[in-house]
């Protein structure tokens, strides 16, 4: 795989001042414009407010890109067709070459980003096991790729669109930790918790690190999981009836495949009439600062 760094990325990386990777798929796909480019530039301020350095990760002109410019995000937000790879679509999409972009999930932003030697990735929500994937098998990438690579991932837990309670299990069997931060439940996206306990916490940066330096000297990942700042949570009750909706939606109109999860989204923030919007900001924005913190500590050790 051809890297290309932006400027000064790999200076950073190699004099580690707490690099943060961003992935790009919430910027082509999760996001509605024109948020997703005020929020894609926003993450990169967040990170640097808190001391760490964005690299802001995504597929052009067969390279995968280190440290996306202005430039590239715009494309990235503004586009239309640009396609949404993850770890099946890696090797064919960047073969292909061409000046096509693509957006980078969690799978193929963390692969990348381990593989550059970016050691903390901030995310929304991971991907994971689809409700009714005992039928569909619907089961995201994203958890493979966390047991693969070597990068802390940084998010406000899974998706709550998907089976929480299986999503753990799954990362329990490809021994991916998954702990809690300044929490002790599973968070669940929108929602603060889910009532799923976690089997480990953390309540600062500092311990976040230790913990990270050993598993990632493991070769493997992690996950933390940040609860969504209180003043913009949601209510549990109110936003999973909105998931019901969202899911026979998706059912009638035969989505399936990568296109569940935008469909998903989209859907609920028309639904909430933008509230789910205004929360996956604010936790996206939470994350960022998080992980840059966790970067900085674990620069140290
Ligand atoms: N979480 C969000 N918005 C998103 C995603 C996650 O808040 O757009 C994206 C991530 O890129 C994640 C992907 O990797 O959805 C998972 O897609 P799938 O379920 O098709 O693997
Ligand atoms: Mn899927």
């Amino acid at each position: 795989m051809n890297l290309a760094f932006g400027p000064g990325v790999r200076e950073a990386i190699d004099a580690r001042r707490g690099v943060v990777a961003l992935e790009s798929t919430v910027i082509a796909h999760g996001l509605p414009r024109p948020t997703n480019l005020e929020t894609a530039r926003q993450l990169q301020e967040d990170v640097r407010g808190a001391g760490g350095m964005p690299a802001t990760i995504c597929l052009a002109d067969g390279h995968a890109i280190i440290g996306a410019g202005d430039a590239l995000i715009q494309r990235l937000a503004d586009e239309d067709g640009v396609a949404k790879i993850s770890t099946r679509d890696l090797a064919p999409f960047l073969a292909r070459g061409g000046a096509a972009l693509g957006a980078t999930t969690v799978a193929t932003t963390a692969e990348i980003a381990a593989a550059a030697g970016i050691e903390v990735f901030a995310t929304g929500g991971i991907g994971g096991v689809h409700r009714g994937a005992e039928r569909t098998m619907d089961i995201s990438a994203d958890l493979r790729a966390l047991a693969d690579h070597p990068i802390v991932v940084v998010c406000a837990g899974a998706k709550l669109v998907l089976d929480l309670a299986k999503t753990l299990e799954v990362l329990e069997t490809l021994g991916v930790p998954v702990i809690g931060y300044g929490t002790s439940e599973l968070p669940a996206f929108y929602v603060r918790s889910s009532g799923l306990q976690l089997p480990h916490r953390v309540d600062d940066p500092e311990n976040a690190a230790r913990m990270a330096r050993i598993q990632l000297d493991r070769g493997a990942g992690m996950v933390i999981c940040v609860p969504i700042p209180e003043a913009d949570a949601m209510p549990h009750a109110q936003i999973e009836h909105e998931i019901d909706d969202a899911l026979a939606a998706a059912d009638s109109a035969g989505v399936h495949g990568a296109a569940v999860t935008p469909f998903l989204l989209a859907r609920l923030g028309e639904a909430s009439s933008g509230r789910t919007l205004t929360a996956n900001i604010a936790l996206l924005r939470n994350n960022a600062r998080v992980a840059a913190a966790i970067a900085v500590a674990l620069a140290g050790i």
